[in-house]
């Protein structure tokens, strides 16, 4: 099988009904891209699993053809961690919006830095609860006005990657949604990073939050990162809340140390044995 035809095999013929020209289309084409490649270099497509949480970026569950779980609102980070315990050979993605990750399930952002599973968080970050018509999220610039803060949002935006850097995740990368290539470049790279990988990918939304959009021409691209004081310093450049500064995109800071599944005697076990516990029980 060539290429194209694996890609082909990794969608699904459900209707889409993304916003016509909504980013999500592209982070989509990126994500196939990135296992189209893995799939030709040897990994089997039921290898990796996917958890999605709710929202627009979700829908992407009915459009990519891979096992997983469509989970609750701000639950599909502990869910993703859940599979790679119970199964440390599947390769896990988990799809979610800056609303979901970094309001309802901030908690399990910065767990996931102390525990390193061997997965890959996706952050499809449009700064914007978009599926329920555009409220404000922790990553909202201050002064969005929408239907539940006309008078604009008051607090000011926190800065995922300070967080990621505070809470110890070992490979932290930003995107640019509209950069297909560069994105399955680093997708790429966060599936094969042995721990917990975060990509927040900046995705803009067509129908609310319109001001804080197209941001581009501020950003720009960096080599692969391995140094935290440095990393600290590409994380302040832009502070989410005005579009001054500068965006690095790329790798931030990535650090090599033993993940859960090097670390857990059970989890080498099934690894070794190629094998999940339902397996195992079953052997
Ligand atoms: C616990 C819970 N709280 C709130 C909701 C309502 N809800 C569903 S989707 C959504 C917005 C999702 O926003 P985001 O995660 O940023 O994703 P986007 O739609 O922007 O891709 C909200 C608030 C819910 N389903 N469950
Ligand atoms: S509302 Fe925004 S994020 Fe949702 S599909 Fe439309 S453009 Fe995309």
């Amino acid at each position: 099988m060539d290429i194209n035809q694996i890609k082909q095999k990794l969608g699904t013929t459900n209707e889409n009904t993304w916003c016509p020209g909504c980013p999500n289309f592209m982070i989509l084409e990126s994500v196939k891209q990135t296992l189209a490649n893995l799939i030709n270099k040897g990994y089997k497509q039921e290898e990796f699993a996917m958890t999605t949480d709710i929202g627009c970026h979700a829908k992407i569950f009915d459009y990519l053809n891979i096992s997983g779980i469509y989970c609750l609102h701000g639950r599909a980070l502990p869910t993703a961690l859940g599979i790679t315990l119970g199964n440390p050979n599947l390769q896990v993605l988990s799809f979610i919006g800056d609303g979901a990750l970094y309001c309802e399930g901030i908690g399990h952002f910065m767990h996931a830095g102390r525990y390193n599973s061997n997965m890959t968080l996706i952050v499809h970050d449009n700064q914007s609860f978009s599926l329920t018509t555009g409220q404000a999220t922790a990553t909202s610039q201050q002064g969005f006005k929408t239907k539940a803060e006309p008078l604009g949002e008051l607090n000011k935006p926190i800065n995922p990657i300070k967080i990621a850097l505070a809470s110890n995740i070992s490979f932290i990368a930003r995107c640019n949604a509209k950069d297909i290539k560069h994105t399955a470049e680093i997708i790429e790279k966060a599936i094969k990073h042995q721990g917990f990988s975060y990509i927040e990918i900046i995705q803009d939304c067509l129908i609310f939050n319109l001001d804080i959009n197209n941001k581009d021409s501020l950003m720009y691209k960096i080599p692969d990162n391995k140094d935290k004081k440095k990393a600290e310093q590409l994380a302040d450049e832009w502070d989410y809340n005005s579009k001054k500064g500068k965006i690095p995109l790329g790798i931030i800071y990535q650090e090599l140390r033993p993940s859960l599944d090097q670390e857990w005697p059970q989890l080498l076990d099934l690894k070794k044995k190629k094998i999940g516990w339902k397996n195992l029980r079953d052997s």
